[in-house]
């Protein structure tokens, strides 16, 4: 397969700036590059999911650059429904940081900021150089922007397109950048840039959009009830990705293989193959957390995620560390524990059972385990002498529901 048509294989094009872009990526050597804005100090799942074209595009011989928008960031790209809140320029600075290091740790490409050529640029020659190629009218017709004209929008945020824009001309005079590659919601900026490098340069650049990701229910790759997957994984542990993508659906999955890692197309038919002969074995989701994992954190951290799940699922909770405790079982009733108590008293002081009698039948029908063992005796001595890493106590009632008592 050629360039092109691996990417469109996986389903990797939305939109494209000109049919000549197919010759091009197939034939030629093309320096691109790809974009983000510093709204927070690292990137997450969804960013991922774009920015990998960066690794796929260079393996077929393409010259990525990869984009942080210290200026752009202070703008704020507008959104369909409402005004961004704006940042204050420390966290932009503290998020640029993050985002750079995080981009060249993952990718090992170049990284730039646009604010050190948006800096040296002052309000008169902005109008005159950018803003005199670029007609009110064609601004408006923009998705996004078009979107806004009710609710309204500030000549901030308007104004956005065109600072990408220029990003574009000028990675192509100092750089020799002639492509854009970003998610479909950038085409209205890429094709910003591609006008102005016509009318001021007079020269043909190029853009291409990803569609974005999505999950069985149509809602963004990587959003768990409002939150994001952070790639720092110290703001998502490894054990947390792990979980959410072995619980891909299946009728995603093949998809997410497609987009989200490196296997070629015979090895994701011979999965694909394999998955419909026994979708109960989640092959096909096991592979997807190992190749993500890996390339984000490396084989350990993605064996450390089997191995919690693994204790976690079969009760073999002691042989764990406490932390690794706490990320597996983070959503899981928390409750302060102090000095010795029984094990009757402590299921019924915490609510974990609603009176004694509950207790008892529970605890006597082997019910109740502490730290993964089942225990039977309704005066075990819990104290702190049997808790993990001296600080908790895992209770389990019946198969599923986990309890953390804490010292
Ligand atoms: C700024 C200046 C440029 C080129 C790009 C930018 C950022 C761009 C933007 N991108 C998104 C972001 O920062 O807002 N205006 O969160 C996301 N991207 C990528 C991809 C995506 C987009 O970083 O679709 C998802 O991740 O393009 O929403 O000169």
């Amino acid at each position: 397969m050629n360039c092109f048509e691996d990417l469109k294989w996986r389903g990797l094009i939305k939109d494209i700036s000109s049919k000549e872009l197919e010759k091009k990526l197939n034939e030629e050597s093309l320096t691109f590059y790809i974009g983000t804005d510093p709204t927070a100090d690292s990137m997450h799942i969804g960013h991922f999911s774009s920015f990998l074209i960066a690794t796929r595009l260079a393996k077929y011989g393409h010259k990525p650059i990869l984009l942080v928008g210290g200026a752009t960031g202070l703008i704020g790209d507008p959104k369909p429904s409402s005004e961004r809140q704006m940042i204050t320029k420390e966290a932009v600075e503290k998020n640029v940081e993050g985002l750079t290091k995080q981009a060249e740790n993952l990718f090992g490409f170049e990284v730039v900021n646009n604010y050190d050529w948006i800096k040296e640029i002052n309000t008169i020659d902005f109008l005159r150089d950018y803003g005199k190629y670029i007609n009110v009218n064609y601004m408006l017709d923009k998705d996004i922007i078009s979107r806004r004209l009710e609710s309204g929008i500030t000549f901030c945020e308007f104004a956005y397109t065109i600072l990408q824009g220029l990003d574009f001309v000028n990675l192509y005079e100092n750089k020799g950048v002639t492509l854009e590659v970003a998610g479909s919601d950038q085409w209205g900026n890429i094709t910003t840039g591609i006008e102005l490098a016509r009318k001021k340069l007079g020269v043909e650049l190029y853009g291409m959009t990803m569609p974005l990701v999505l999950d069985n229910r149509g809602v963004k790759f990587g959003k768990t009830e409002g939150n994001a997957l952070w790639l720092d994984k110290n703001k998502t542990s490894s054990y947390e990705l792990y979980q959410y993508l072995i619980n891909s659906d299946d009728s995603v999955v093949i998809d997410y293989l497609k987009k989200l890692t490196f296997l070629t197309k015979e090895e994701i038919e011979d999965i694909e193959k394999e998955h419909s002969d026994k979708p109960e074995l989640r092959i096909a989701q096991k592979r997807l957390a190992e190749e993500v994992i890996t390339f984000l954190h490396g084989k350990n951290e993605f064996e450390k995620a089997v191995n919690i799940s693994e204790c976690l699922f079969s009760g073999n909770i002691a042989s764990l560390s406490a932390k690794d405790i706490k990320t597996g079982l983070k959503e899981v009733p928390t409750f302060k524990l102090e000095g010795t108590t029984t094990l009757l008293d402590m299921l019924v002081d915490n609510k974990i059972c609603s009176s004694k009698r509950e207790a008892r039948e529970l605890i006597n029908g082997n019910s109740i385990s502490v730290n993964g063992s089942k225990i039977t005796d309704t005066d075990y001595e819990i104290s702190k002498s049997i808790a993990i890493d001296s600080e908790i106590i895992v209770i389990r009632r019946g198969k599923k529901k986990y309890y953390i008592g804490v010292y």
